[in-house]
């Protein structure tokens, strides 16, 4: 039970939609799975509709609503700032979150822009003199299978690195009277499918490869440059057109392939996209070494599949591993052998990761500077992208 003096972490959000509802779910449950040096405390979330705003807040258990960041940032009962945002505010709202004393936890991706992004890092590393955390939130880095297949990439299971294999699929946006929401206008968003889902899988490549790509070619493509505009609101990747004739063009990218280089010699492709019909939200990502290969697919996200290559080969194949085990990472604290976890224990799970660095006063990962690097190989890949699909190297 927890004693009466236990320490606590008032937490203000920034964002109440799709991602602001997912992080919401992470600190809700932390404190009441996890055993924590100090209870994260929902104190404040902030939004620019006051009405729509204290909704957020009543049904996702925020004890008050703010409609001003800054004002929220200053509260006393606000130690840790999480922003849930479009990526055109992350930098401004971070950068005064660090700035002002407070942790701070920043959606995917980091920024819109690399130049953005530098400056966040650089806040970060003078806040970090102070004590103070930052984290990005690449929420798949902490599904149990995830962190078991870096820790088994990193025990050398799979042995040296040839291939990394990776897809990020969505079809929310094939129907081409789908209207033009921020995520389809580079102002908010930075980029379209790169960004939003080709940040994921460029950070859990490097992750689960424990490197870094030192260059890319790609190439991106936008199937539909027009859409009608939205009418109201639109929530999470839902929403209908106008009903009108008022159409404006969308300035990011449908879909983003590119391949990649590690320092090691080791090879990697990637493939983002929203136009994959059928395919809902489709994450796969293979690494073949020479010793073994292990998979994931986001459907099916209590499982690894491995192969061991020193088996004979008579014996050989792909098994599968249930990541359901006590001895696997973060299920210790949840359900019993065999019971499944979802997408939203990911959210969970980043807020333990955020709550031990904060009381350790270090780390955590990914950083700002893994925001950043992230960053750079989205730039490289629009480069190469413009050149028509040239080698383009990331700046270290
Ligand atoms: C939309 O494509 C999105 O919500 C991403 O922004 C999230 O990061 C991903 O987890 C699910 O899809």
């Amino acid at each position: 039970m927890e004693s009466p003096e236990a320490k606590t972490l008032g937490v203000g959000m920034v964002g109440y939609a799709f991602m602001g509802a997912a992080h919401s779910q992470g600190w809700r449950t932390v404190g009441r799975v996890f055993d924590l040096p100090a209870r994260p405390v929902m104190s404040a979330v902030c939004g620019r509709d006051a009405d729509a705003v204290r909704a957020a807040a009543d049904r996702h258990g925020w004890a008050a609503a703010e409609t001003d960041w800054r004002a929220m940032i200053a509260r006393d009962d606000v130690q840790l700032v999480d922003v849930c945002t479009p990526g055109d505010s992350h930098a401004e709202i971070a950068i005064a979150a660090l700035e002002a004393g407070k942790h701070v936890l920043c959606e995917k991706p980091l920024a819109n822009s690399v130049t953005e992004a530098e400056a966040m890092v650089e806040a970060a590393r003078r806040a970090s003199e102070r004590g103070q955390v930052a984290m990005v939130g690449f929420n798949y880095r902490r599904a149990p299978a995830i962190a078991y297949a870096r820790r088994m990439v990193a025990d050398g299971r799979i042995g040296v690195l040839r291939h990394v294999r990776v897809t990020y699929l969505q079809d929310w946006i094939v129907d081409p009277e789908f209207p033009l929401v921020w995520r389809l206008r580079r102002e908010y968003a930075g980029s379209g499918a790169l960004g939003d889902l080709g940040s994921h899988i460029v950070d859990l490549a490097q992750h689960l490869a424990g490197e870094r790509l030192i260059g890319v070619s790609a190439l991106t493509e936008t199937f539909i440059r027009e859409r009608p505009l939205p009418a109201g609101a639109v929530a999470g990747l839902g929403g209908s057109g106008s009903g009108g004739a008022a159409r404006g063009p969308v300035t990011v990218d449908d879909a983003a392939l590119f391949t990649g280089r590690f320092g090691s010699g080791a090879v990697a492709s990637f493939e983002a996209s929203r136009f994959a019909a059928g395919r809902k939200n489709s994450l796969r990502i293979e690494l073949n070494g020479d010793r073994g290969s292990l998979a994931f697919d986001l459907e099916r996200l209590n499982e690894l599949s491995f192969h061991d290559h020193t088996e004979p080969a008579a014996d050989s194949g792909f098994r599968r591993i249930l990541v359901t085990e006590p001895e696997h990472p973060y299920l210790d604290a949840w359900w019993p052998p065999g019971h499944a976890l979802g997408y939203e224990h990911t959210f969970v799970h980043q807020a333990r990761d955020m709550v031990l660095a904060v009381a350790e006063g270090t780390g955590p990962e990914p950083s700002f500077e893994d925001g950043l690097q992230v960053q750079r190989v989205l730039a490289a890949v629009e480069d190469s992208a413009e050149k028509n699909c040239v080698y383009t190297p990331v700046p270290a």
